[in-house]
Order: structure tokens, then C-alpha cells, then sequence
């Protein structure tokens, strides 16, 4: 009888556990999609990413079968994870619920009311301490664009809305689930089968269910899989179109900045901390500059890589006007999505460091940082913080969001090249003439001069500068080719920056400060 009795409560417990976690859930996805609240789904996985090291984290790239699907992963793992613990605790609770049965269902219900409720309120808040303090890095999220200082406690704030749901709603289940059957006799019937009840709450649990799945649906249309990972494979033109710029980021589902709630914060070490408005930021003297932006993560010959013109403002005026204490070192640059990178403050003073608005005269495109993101000249595009809502003067060494995982200290780009046109993979025909194009691209400091060699990098041809780009902006070169002979070709390229610095000869991998070394293809040659 006892043991019936633990078995209906334990079951009882399991099933408001569960309709519990999918109420909170979907009390998530609706604070996720409407107010732009990071929940646990996206911030555990922002949590843990930079805790690995940079071989793990390509290790589970390549078990996975991609970032995307890394990321995949990461979602419905905690999806899942957050649903079983749910359940669990609701088990727990049933267990817990160890009422002998007093004389009246009221006096019952309050006794119940004593303690479990007591001991659920004190399991939602210790849970609600302890995700803070685990989740605290991430906390200034916030994918609507609130900056970092209000970002934090409305995700905190949503937490607990969205944890209180979940007691709420396990300790209403669990009471309508255990609730003593009252003998009704003015209707002389006695309506309170347990097989009913479950059926209610199991149906309330469905409906559920069916909520979350909506808004998760909507916001897997939303999701970078689509295009995280793009790269600029040509046609080969100076500036890139905003739809074939190559494009990177860490985020399942980038921010949709609400440009009226977005505020970019400048503060720490200043004597002046400020936040402005988008209007604030527009409203100062811009400049457009061509900015030629390249992943850490481009291997020699890979693609992650493209040019554009930005319009902004340089980040020096928003500094000047706060003061930074002399001790202050570096930029700490925070982004609507919780993603973090910092620069040396010399480097965020250089007058070619932006804050932009604009993508080739037109707004930021959502996935490129609307409204508002950092350019930084010749260092890797990480450091391009895109939905950019904070800016921090610090004076220790702060890492960023890939840099805990142990990419650098070296995020200068060096003096890189590549084969674009034509498709080499196809032999060609003797007697053709070869149109070869391509780009040289020096960071910060330009490009003199590009030389292709025909014999594996034995001897070198110079070039043509088609367009000659600008100091902070790829250049493209061409030369035409007449092979006089059948055979295999090795083709390499390499360039020279304004100063005349060769590009570095020697091959190096992505890992941990970028790749270097020449770009070579085979060609074949057939009569
Ligand atoms: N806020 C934020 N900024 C970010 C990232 C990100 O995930 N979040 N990714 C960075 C990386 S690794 C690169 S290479 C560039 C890519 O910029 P793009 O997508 O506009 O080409 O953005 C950088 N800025
Ligand atoms: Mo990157």
C-alpha cells in the first residue's frame, strides 16, 4: 500500500516535473523571442565554448560534423538536459511529499502548503543563485541590444521568471495529480480518477509543447545554419557585395537589435562613462573607409575573407570624450550576444579603429552587426566585435571569447595572397591564355607590388595591380598566362607590403595566431 502510494507520487512528481520544465521552457523561448533574454540553452554553450581548448573545440568541430552542427548539439543537449533535470526535481518533489494523510483535504493541502512549497521555493532559488554564478559571464547578453550594465540583471530577472514558472507550475500539477478525491454529494458523483487527472495535465503538457515548438521553429528559421561559415568564393571584385561577404559567428541565432533600446556603453577606467544612442552615434563627424576583414580561421586558399566600404565614426572620438585613466591597456569590446574581445587601448585610439553603421552605403545587415559594429584594421576579424554595446577600458589583460580557448597572443594579420579566377581544377588546353586574378592583402599596412611563379616558387613574374586597393584593403592582381608546354604547373603567389616586406614564405597552420605561407595550386596542361 505504502509502496503504491510512493509510486504514484514519484510518478505524479515526474510528470508535473516535466510539464513544469516545458512550461519554463516556454517561458524562455517567449522572453528569448519577444525581449531578447539569452536563456540557458544559448548561455551554456556560450559558457563552456571558451573553457576549451582550441584542439578540443575542433575536436568536437570535427565529431560533430561542423560548427553548425557542433552548435546543433549544443542546443538540444541542453534542451534536453534542462527537461530531464526538470522532471527529476519534480520526482524529487514527489518524494519529498510525504504527507501522512491528515484528517481534511484542506488541512492537508495545508500542511502540503507548509512544506513543499517551502522547500520547491528554496530549490528555485538556490537553482536560480547557482545558475547566476555558473552563468555569470554571460549574463550581459542581451539579443535585442541592451547594453551589458542593463543586459545583466534583465537575464537574471528572466531567469527567475522563467524558474519561478517552473514551481509554479510543478507544485499546481503535482497538487491537481495528488489531489484527494471529495466525495461530491449534492451531485452524488465522484469525478476524480488519477487516469483523468493525468490526462488533463498530460494534455496541458501537449499544449505546451506544441507553444515551444512554434517558437522554437521560428527561431530555427532564424538560425545562423544557414549561413555561419559563408565564405567570399567570388566573382572576384574590390569591393564585396554585403550578400557575398564571408561571414562568422559563434551565435545559434544572431541578435535582431532593436535600434531604439540599443545603446553602446563607453565605460571602466574613464573619467567620463557614457552611453550613446544610435542617433548620438550618427549624428558625429563620419568617415567611410574600405576595410578589407579576414578570420583567424582563414587557411591559405580557404575563403573567409572579403572587402567592403564602412561608414562610422573613429572609436578615438568616443574615447577622448571619456578620459581613459592612464593605467588603462586595453579595449574591452563586448557584443549584444555576450561575445567579448579586447584591443590594445593604442589600437583602439588608432585613428582608423570605426564604429560603424553603414556596409557599402547601406545599413548593417543583420548578420554583419546591425546596428553597430567595430572595425578593426589589420587585426583578425574576431576582433571586429559585430552588435557592439559595450566598451570597457581595462588595465590588466582580458581575453576574449576565442582567446580563452588559446588562439594567439598574435592577432596581427600578416601579408597574405591568393589564387581567385579562373577555376583551375579542370586541365586546361594548351595554346590558351590564362586570365589569372587574384588577391594580396598586407592588414594595416598596404601592398606594393605581387608576383606569381610558374615553377613551384623557383622563379617569380611580377603581377599587375588591377586594383590597387587602399593600406587597409586587399589588392587584386593579375597576370596573363601562355603555357608553352604540356604538363603539370605548381603555381604559387605571394606579395609585398607598401614598406616592401615580403609576404612570410614559411607554411603555418591556423593554429593559434592564423595562417601563413603561400598559396599554391596545380595545374594541368594538355595538348
Ligand atoms: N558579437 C560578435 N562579433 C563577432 C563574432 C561573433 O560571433 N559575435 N565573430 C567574429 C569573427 S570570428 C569574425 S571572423 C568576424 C566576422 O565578421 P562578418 O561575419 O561580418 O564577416 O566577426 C567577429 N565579430
Ligand atoms: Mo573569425
Amino acid at each position: 500500500m505504502t509502496a503504491v502510494r510512493l509510486l504514484v507520487r514519484a510518478g505524479a512528481g515526474l510528470l508535473a516535473g516535466l510539464v513544469g520544465g516545458l512550461a519554463m521552457t516556454l517561458v524562455m523561448l517567449v522572453s528569448r523571442s519577444l525581449l531578447g533574454i539569452s536563456p540557458p540553452l544559448e548561455m551554456i554553450p556560450d559558457r563552456f565554448a571558451p573553457t576549451l581548448t582550441i584542439e578540443q573545440f575542433f575536436a568536437l568541430i570535427v565529431q560533430y560534423g561542423g560548427y553548425n552542427e557542433l552548435k546543433q548539439f549544443g542546443v538540444s543537449a541542453v534542451l534536453a538536459g534542462q527537461l530531464a533535470v526538470a522532471a527529476l526535481l519534480g520526482l524529487v518533489y514527489g518524494l519529498v511529499d510525504r504527507n501522512p494523510s491528515p484528517p481534511s483535504p484542506l488541512s492537508r493541502a495545508r500542511e502540503r502548503g507548509r512544506r513543499s512549497h517551502w522547500l520547491l521555493g528554496g530549490a528555485v532559488a538556490v537553482l536560480w543563485v547557482a545558475s547566476l554564478a555558473i552563468l555569470w559571464p554571460t549574463l550581459p547578453t542581451s539579443f535585442i541590444g541592451l547594453p551589458p550594465t542593463l543586459a545583466a540583471p534583465v537575464t537574471a530577472l528572466g531567469l527567475l521568471v522563467a524558474y519561478a514558472t517552473y514551481g509554479l507550475v510543478l507544485a499546481l500539477a503535482y497538487g491537481e495529480l495528488t489531489r484527494p478525491g471529495k466525495p461530491d454529494g449534492a451531485r452524488g458523483a465522484m469525478a476524480t480518477s488519477i487516469g483523468r487527472r493525468a490526462l488533463l495535465v498530460g494534455g496541458f503538457g501537449a499544449a505546451l509543447t506544441l507553444g515551444t515548438g512554434v517558437l522554437a521553429r521560428r527561431l530555427w528559421d532564424l538560425a545562423s545554419f544557414a549561413y555561419d561559415g559563408a565564405r567570399f568564393w567570388g566573382p572576384l571584385t574590390p569591393i564585396t557585395p554585403n550578400d557575398l561577404f564571408y561571414v562568422v559567428t559563434k551565435n545559434v541565432v544572431d541578435p535582431g537589435v532593436e535600434r531604439n533600446v540599443w545603446r553602446l556603453e563607453i565605460g571602466g577606467l574613464v573619467e567620463r562613462p557614457r552611453s550613446y544612442s544610435f542617433t548620438e552615434i550618427t549624428a558625429l563627424a563620419s568617415t567611410v573607409q574600405e576595410t578589407t576583414l579576414m578570420c583567424i580561421s582563414n587557411g591559405v586558399g580557404d575563403a573567409l575573407m572579403s572587402n567592403a566600404r564602412w561608414t562610422g565614426i573613429p572609436l578615438r572620438t568616443l574615447l577622448d570624450a571619456a578620459g581613459p585613466h592612464p593605467g588603462g591597456i586595453e579595449a574591452l569590446l563586448r557584443g549584444a550576444d555576450g561575445y567579448t574581445d579586447t584591443i590594445p587601448l593604442a589600437k583602439a585610439l588608432d585613428p582608423s579603429t570605426l564604429v560603424v553603421f553603414e556596409m557599402n552605403g547601406e545599413p548593417l545587415p543583420r548578420i554583419h552587426g546591425y546596428p553597430v559594429r567595430l572595425i578593426v584594421p589589420g587585426m583578425y576579424g574576431e576582433k571586429n566585435v559585430k552588435w557592439v554595446t559595450g566598451i570597457e577600458i581595462v588595465d590588466h589583460d582580458v581575453k576574449g571569447f576565442y582567446e580563452q580557448q588559446g588562439w594567439g597572443p598574435d592577432f596581427e594579420i600578416p601579408i597574405r595572397s591568393r589564387f581567385y579566377e579562373p577555376d583551375l581544377s579542370e586541365p586546361i588546353r594548351l595554346g590558351a591564355v590564362v586570365g589569372l586574378r587574384g588577391i594580396v592583402f598586407g592588414g594595416d599596412k598596404g601592398i606594393s607590388r605581387a608576383e606569381v611563379s610558374l615553377d613551384g616558387g623557383q622563379s617569380w613574374q611580377p603581377a599587375e595591380l588591377e586594383y590597387p586597393g587602399t593600406r587597409l584593403s586587399w589588392a587584386i592582381w593579375r597576370y596573363q598566362w601562355r603555357p608553352e608546354l604540356a604538363g603539370e604547373y605548381f603555381l604559387a603567389v605571394r606579395g609585398f607590403d607598401a614598406s616592401g616586406a615580403p609576404q612570410p614564405a614559411e607554411d603555418r597552420g591556423i593554429v593559434p595566431s592564423g595562417g601563413r605561407g603561400y598559396h599554391r595550386i596545380t595545374v594541368s596542361v594538355v595538348a
